[in-house]
Protein backbone atom coordinates (compact mmCIF):
# COMPACT_ATOMS: atom_id res chain seq x y z
CA UNK A 1 0.00 0.00 0.00
CA UNK A 2 1.20 3.17 -0.88
CA UNK A 3 2.26 6.63 2.00
CA UNK A 4 -0.92 8.40 2.16
CA UNK A 5 -0.01 12.52 2.36
CA UNK A 6 -2.77 14.80 3.61
CA UNK A 7 -1.15 18.49 2.76
CA UNK A 8 -3.32 21.94 3.78
CA UNK A 9 -2.62 24.71 1.92
CA UNK A 10 -1.87 23.06 -1.47
CA UNK A 11 -2.83 25.71 -3.70
CA UNK A 12 0.17 27.84 -3.66
CA UNK A 13 3.90 28.01 -2.12
CA UNK A 14 5.04 25.68 -0.03
CA UNK A 15 2.13 23.39 0.13
CA UNK A 16 2.10 23.07 -3.92
CA UNK A 17 5.40 22.58 -4.13
CA UNK A 18 5.47 19.72 -1.68
CA UNK A 19 2.21 18.08 -3.29
CA UNK A 20 4.26 17.89 -6.73
CA UNK A 21 7.69 16.61 -4.98
CA UNK A 22 5.84 13.65 -3.25
CA UNK A 23 3.78 13.10 -6.38
CA UNK A 24 7.05 12.70 -7.67
CA UNK A 25 8.52 10.65 -5.33
CA UNK A 26 5.25 8.11 -5.77
CA UNK A 27 3.24 9.19 -3.13
CA UNK A 28 -0.87 9.27 -2.74
CA UNK A 29 -1.55 12.62 -1.76
CA UNK A 30 -5.03 14.97 0.28
CA UNK A 31 -4.73 17.96 -1.01
CA UNK A 32 -6.29 20.83 0.73
CA UNK A 33 -6.84 24.41 0.33
CA UNK A 34 -10.22 27.57 -0.41
CA UNK A 35 -9.16 27.84 -4.25
CA UNK A 36 -11.29 24.98 -5.99
CA UNK A 37 -10.01 25.78 -8.88
CA UNK A 38 -6.39 25.89 -8.16
CA UNK A 39 -6.95 22.55 -6.44
CA UNK A 40 -8.18 20.62 -9.52
CA UNK A 41 -5.68 22.04 -11.95
CA UNK A 42 -2.98 20.36 -9.43
CA UNK A 43 -5.29 17.27 -9.03
CA UNK A 44 -4.90 17.49 -13.14
CA UNK A 45 -1.06 18.29 -13.01
CA UNK A 46 -0.68 15.21 -10.76
CA UNK A 47 -2.15 13.13 -12.53
CA UNK A 48 -0.92 14.04 -16.36
CA UNK A 49 2.94 14.08 -14.91
CA UNK A 50 3.35 11.42 -12.56
CA UNK A 51 0.09 9.62 -12.93
CA UNK A 52 -0.67 10.39 -8.81
CA UNK A 53 -3.64 9.29 -7.27
CA UNK A 54 -4.99 12.56 -5.59
CA UNK A 55 -8.06 13.31 -3.55
CA UNK A 56 -8.66 17.34 -3.15
CA UNK A 57 -10.66 18.63 -0.25
CA UNK A 58 -12.06 22.51 -0.87
CA UNK A 59 -12.59 24.30 2.85
CA UNK A 60 -11.57 26.64 5.00
CA UNK A 61 -9.44 25.74 8.08
CA UNK A 62 -10.92 27.96 10.45
CA UNK A 63 -14.07 26.35 10.27
CA UNK A 64 -14.08 23.32 12.13
CA UNK A 65 -17.88 22.23 11.08
CA UNK A 66 -15.82 22.28 7.49
CA UNK A 67 -12.53 20.46 8.75
CA UNK A 68 -14.84 17.82 10.42
CA UNK A 69 -17.00 17.41 7.42
CA UNK A 70 -14.37 16.41 4.79
CA UNK A 71 -11.71 14.97 7.04
CA UNK A 72 -13.16 13.32 10.13
CA UNK A 73 -14.79 10.62 8.15
CA UNK A 74 -11.98 10.23 4.65
CA UNK A 75 -13.73 7.95 1.99
CA UNK A 76 -13.04 4.26 1.67
CA UNK A 77 -9.46 3.42 0.94
CA UNK A 78 -8.00 6.76 2.21
CA UNK A 79 -8.54 7.13 5.75
CA UNK A 80 -5.53 5.89 6.96
CA UNK A 81 -3.36 8.54 6.37
CA UNK A 82 0.36 8.43 7.06
CA UNK A 83 1.36 11.44 7.33
CA UNK A 84 -0.18 15.15 7.63
CA UNK A 85 1.60 18.38 6.85
CA UNK A 86 -0.11 21.10 8.31
CA UNK A 87 1.15 23.81 6.29
CA UNK A 88 -1.93 26.25 5.31
CA UNK A 89 -1.09 29.24 7.01
CA UNK A 90 -0.71 33.41 6.49
CA UNK A 91 0.75 36.64 7.85
CA UNK A 92 -1.46 39.38 7.63
CA UNK A 93 -0.19 43.01 8.21
CA UNK A 94 2.94 44.32 9.28
CA UNK A 95 1.81 46.42 12.21
CA UNK A 96 2.60 47.31 15.89
CA UNK A 97 0.18 45.63 18.50
CA UNK A 98 -1.19 49.37 19.17
CA UNK A 99 -1.98 49.70 15.77
CA UNK A 100 -3.07 46.42 14.84
CA UNK A 101 -6.56 45.16 12.77
CA UNK A 102 -8.40 42.90 14.63
CA UNK A 103 -9.67 41.23 11.72
CA UNK A 104 -6.14 40.69 10.93
CA UNK A 105 -5.12 38.92 14.00
CA UNK A 106 -8.17 36.55 14.19
CA UNK A 107 -7.24 35.62 10.78
CA UNK A 108 -3.71 34.69 11.45
CA UNK A 109 -4.48 32.99 15.00
CA UNK A 110 -7.27 31.25 13.50
CA UNK A 111 -5.91 29.91 10.45
CA UNK A 112 -2.09 29.01 12.52
CA UNK A 113 -3.41 27.88 15.43
CA UNK A 114 -6.85 26.79 15.99
CA UNK A 115 -6.71 25.46 11.97
CA UNK A 116 -3.36 23.24 12.50
CA UNK A 117 -5.66 22.17 15.65
CA UNK A 118 -8.86 21.38 14.02
CA UNK A 119 -7.11 19.42 11.28
CA UNK A 120 -4.84 17.39 13.72
CA UNK A 121 -7.81 16.66 15.89
CA UNK A 122 -9.48 14.78 13.05
CA UNK A 123 -6.36 13.35 11.59
CA UNK A 124 -4.18 12.38 14.54
CA UNK A 125 -6.78 10.05 16.30
CA UNK A 126 -6.56 7.59 13.20
CA UNK A 127 -2.59 7.91 13.93
CA UNK A 128 -2.43 6.77 17.08
CA UNK A 129 -5.29 3.71 16.70
CA UNK A 130 -2.23 2.39 14.56
CA UNK A 131 0.35 3.33 16.43
CA UNK A 132 1.88 4.79 13.49
CA UNK A 133 2.16 8.28 11.88
CA UNK A 134 4.03 11.43 10.74
CA UNK A 135 2.92 14.76 11.50
CA UNK A 136 5.13 17.83 9.47
CA UNK A 137 3.89 21.03 11.45
CA UNK A 138 5.25 24.63 9.03
CA UNK A 139 7.04 26.60 11.56
CA UNK A 140 9.08 29.55 11.08
CA UNK A 141 11.65 31.95 11.98
CA UNK A 142 9.15 33.54 13.59
CA UNK A 143 8.32 30.54 16.28
CA UNK A 144 11.95 31.03 17.48
CA UNK A 145 12.24 35.00 17.63
CA UNK A 146 10.15 38.01 17.35
CA UNK A 147 10.89 41.10 15.33
CA UNK A 148 8.47 44.60 16.01
CA UNK A 149 5.39 44.69 13.69
CA UNK A 150 5.29 41.42 13.46
CA UNK A 151 4.39 40.37 17.17
CA UNK A 152 0.85 38.79 16.60
CA UNK A 153 2.40 36.74 13.64
CA UNK A 154 5.58 35.44 15.56
CA UNK A 155 3.18 34.36 18.53
CA UNK A 156 1.16 32.13 16.26
CA UNK A 157 4.08 30.38 15.21
CA UNK A 158 5.43 30.35 18.69
CA UNK A 159 2.44 28.49 19.43
CA UNK A 160 3.34 26.21 16.45
CA UNK A 161 6.72 25.52 18.15
CA UNK A 162 5.07 25.21 21.37
CA UNK A 163 2.26 22.65 19.65
CA UNK A 164 4.47 20.50 18.03
CA UNK A 165 6.55 20.02 21.05
CA UNK A 166 3.46 19.31 23.33
CA UNK A 167 2.40 16.63 20.09
CA UNK A 168 5.87 15.04 20.40
CA UNK A 169 5.49 14.47 24.01
CA UNK A 170 2.06 12.71 24.17
CA UNK A 171 2.44 10.71 20.78
CA UNK A 172 5.81 9.19 20.48
CA UNK A 173 4.41 6.75 22.66
CA UNK A 174 2.24 5.58 20.34
CA UNK A 175 4.85 5.41 17.30
CA UNK A 176 4.44 8.95 15.69
CA UNK A 177 7.06 10.68 14.42
CA UNK A 178 6.67 14.36 14.66
CA UNK A 179 8.51 17.43 12.78
CA UNK A 180 8.71 20.70 12.69
CA UNK A 181 10.24 23.07 9.60
CA UNK A 182 11.20 26.67 10.10
CA UNK A 183 12.06 28.63 7.23
CA UNK A 184 13.49 32.04 6.46
CA UNK A 185 12.35 33.92 3.79
CA UNK A 186 10.70 31.73 1.39
CA UNK A 187 9.46 33.69 -1.90
CA UNK A 188 5.61 32.72 -2.37
CA UNK A 189 2.49 34.22 -2.11
CA UNK A 190 3.52 34.49 1.67
CA UNK A 191 4.11 38.29 1.93
CA UNK A 192 1.36 39.28 -1.14
CA UNK A 193 -1.02 38.03 0.95
CA UNK A 194 0.74 39.82 3.94
CA UNK A 195 0.54 43.40 1.91
CA UNK A 196 -3.35 42.88 1.30
CA UNK A 197 -1.98 42.67 -2.62
CA UNK A 198 0.27 45.12 -2.93
CA UNK A 199 3.43 43.31 -5.41
CA UNK A 200 5.72 46.34 -4.97
CA UNK A 201 5.85 45.78 -1.34
CA UNK A 202 5.85 42.41 -1.57
CA UNK A 203 8.89 42.33 -4.06
CA UNK A 204 11.00 44.45 -1.42
CA UNK A 205 11.13 41.79 0.74
CA UNK A 206 13.21 39.98 -1.72
CA UNK A 207 15.12 42.32 -3.30
CA UNK A 208 18.78 41.98 -3.34
CA UNK A 209 18.91 39.04 -1.71
CA UNK A 210 18.16 34.58 -3.18
CA UNK A 211 15.21 33.91 -1.11
CA UNK A 212 14.63 29.97 -0.59
CA UNK A 213 12.16 28.60 -3.11
CA UNK A 214 9.23 26.76 -2.29
CA UNK A 215 11.10 23.54 -4.12
CA UNK A 216 14.09 23.70 -1.03
CA UNK A 217 11.30 23.35 1.80
CA UNK A 218 9.61 20.77 -0.16
CA UNK A 219 12.51 19.13 -0.63
CA UNK A 220 13.46 19.03 3.11
CA UNK A 221 9.75 17.94 3.87
CA UNK A 222 10.61 14.60 1.34
CA UNK A 223 13.91 13.73 3.44
CA UNK A 224 11.63 14.19 6.39
CA UNK A 225 8.92 11.84 5.15
CA UNK A 226 11.74 9.59 3.80
CA UNK A 227 13.58 9.19 6.78
CA UNK A 228 14.52 5.56 8.13
CA UNK A 229 11.39 4.43 10.59
CA UNK A 230 14.53 4.66 13.49
CA UNK A 231 15.11 8.45 12.47
CA UNK A 232 12.98 11.60 12.96
CA UNK A 233 13.97 15.11 11.77
CA UNK A 234 12.19 16.64 14.81
CA UNK A 235 13.07 20.24 14.01
CA UNK A 236 14.57 22.17 10.89
CA UNK A 237 15.83 25.98 10.13
CA UNK A 238 15.92 26.29 6.97
CA UNK A 239 17.32 30.16 5.96
CA UNK A 240 18.59 31.49 3.16
CA UNK A 241 21.93 31.96 2.78
CA UNK A 242 21.52 36.26 2.78
CA UNK A 243 19.47 36.32 5.90
CA UNK A 244 21.49 35.86 9.48
CA UNK A 245 18.42 36.18 11.60
CA UNK A 246 14.68 37.20 11.15
CA UNK A 247 14.85 40.46 10.24
CA UNK A 248 18.84 40.75 9.53
CA UNK A 249 19.43 40.13 5.32
CA UNK A 250 22.49 41.13 3.56
CA UNK A 251 20.84 42.39 0.32
CA UNK A 252 23.06 43.53 -2.91
CA UNK A 253 22.77 47.35 -3.72
CA UNK A 254 21.97 47.42 -7.66
CA UNK A 255 24.77 48.49 -9.92
P1 LIG B 1 1.32 30.90 0.42
O1 LIG B 1 0.52 32.12 0.68
O2 LIG B 1 2.03 30.79 -0.89
O3 LIG B 1 0.43 29.60 0.63
C1 LIG B 1 -0.40 29.49 1.76
C2 LIG B 1 -1.33 28.31 1.59
O4 LIG B 1 -2.16 28.24 2.76
C3 LIG B 1 -2.24 28.46 0.39
O5 LIG B 1 -2.35 27.22 -0.26
C4 LIG B 1 -3.57 28.86 1.00
O6 LIG B 1 -4.61 28.32 0.21
C5 LIG B 1 -3.53 28.15 2.36
N1 LIG B 1 -4.41 28.78 3.34
C6 LIG B 1 -4.29 30.01 3.87
N2 LIG B 1 -5.34 30.26 4.69
C7 LIG B 1 -6.14 29.15 4.65
C8 LIG B 1 -7.36 28.81 5.26
N3 LIG B 1 -7.98 29.64 6.10
N4 LIG B 1 -7.91 27.60 4.99
C9 LIG B 1 -7.28 26.75 4.16
N5 LIG B 1 -6.10 27.01 3.55
C10 LIG B 1 -5.55 28.20 3.79
O7 LIG B 1 2.38 30.83 1.62
P2 LIG B 1 3.59 29.84 1.95
O8 LIG B 1 3.59 28.68 1.06
O9 LIG B 1 4.80 30.67 2.06
O10 LIG B 1 3.18 29.41 3.43
C11 LIG B 1 2.98 28.07 3.85
C12 LIG B 1 3.32 27.95 5.31
O11 LIG B 1 4.70 28.24 5.51
C13 LIG B 1 2.56 28.92 6.23
O12 LIG B 1 2.21 28.24 7.41
C14 LIG B 1 3.59 30.01 6.51
O13 LIG B 1 3.34 30.65 7.73
C15 LIG B 1 4.85 29.20 6.54
N6 LIG B 1 6.09 29.94 6.33
C16 LIG B 1 6.27 30.70 5.20
C17 LIG B 1 7.43 31.41 5.03
C18 LIG B 1 7.67 32.31 3.87
O14 LIG B 1 8.60 33.15 3.92
N7 LIG B 1 6.94 32.19 2.77
C19 LIG B 1 8.52 31.34 6.02
C20 LIG B 1 8.20 30.53 7.17
C21 LIG B 1 7.04 29.85 7.29
P3 LIG B 1 -5.98 29.06 -0.17
O15 LIG B 1 -5.69 30.52 -0.28
O16 LIG B 1 -6.38 28.40 -1.45
O17 LIG B 1 -6.87 28.71 0.95
C1 LIG C 1 7.64 33.84 7.45
C2 LIG C 1 8.99 34.42 7.64
O1 LIG C 1 10.36 36.27 8.66
O2 LIG C 1 8.41 36.93 7.39
O3 LIG C 1 7.31 32.97 8.47
O4 LIG C 1 8.17 35.98 9.56
S1 LIG C 1 8.95 35.96 8.35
Amino acid sequence: MKTTVLITGATAGIGRATAIRLARAGFRLILTGRRNKLLAELQQELRKEFEAETLTFCFDVRRYDEVEKHLARLPEGWSDVDVLVNNAGLAVGLSPIHEGLIDDWERMIDTNIKGLLYVTRCIAPGMIARRSGHIINLGSIAGREVYANGGVYCATKHAVAALTQAMRLEMTAYGLKVTQICPGAVETEFSIVRFKGDRGRADSVYQGIAPLTPDDIAEAIHQAVTAPEHVVLQDLLIMPKAQAAATSFHRKQPD
